[in-house]
């Protein structure tokens, strides 16, 4: 929600949150897709952990089982060079 990404959020980002936001809603519905892997409009427990642990495998590195801080912190850089690109 801080767009600019200056750490603190401009009137302009705050009306932007406050507006129904077709994009924005439509980013919720994907982002909900794609956990809902059966597409059947729910999420189940057993749909919600499978994409957890893909999520946890990802950032598990050298897949010892565990996310060692430097592993977060690699994680949380890409997914910031991924949004950067865009
Ligand atoms: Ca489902
Ligand atoms: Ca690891």
């Amino acid at each position: 929600m801080d767009k600019n990404g200056d750490g603190s959020i401009s009137p302009e980002e705050f009306v932007f949150r406050k507006k129904a936001n077709p994009k924005r809603e439509e980013r919720r519905q994907k982002r909900f897709n794609r956990f809902d892997a059966d597409q059947n409009g729910l999420i189940s427990q057993a749909e919600w952990n499978s994409k957890v642990e893909k999520k946890f495998a990802k950032m598990d590195i050298n897949a010892d089982g565990f996310i060692t801080k430097e592993e977060w912190a690699s994680h949380r850089q890409n997914r910031k060079k991924h949004r950067n690109a865009k």
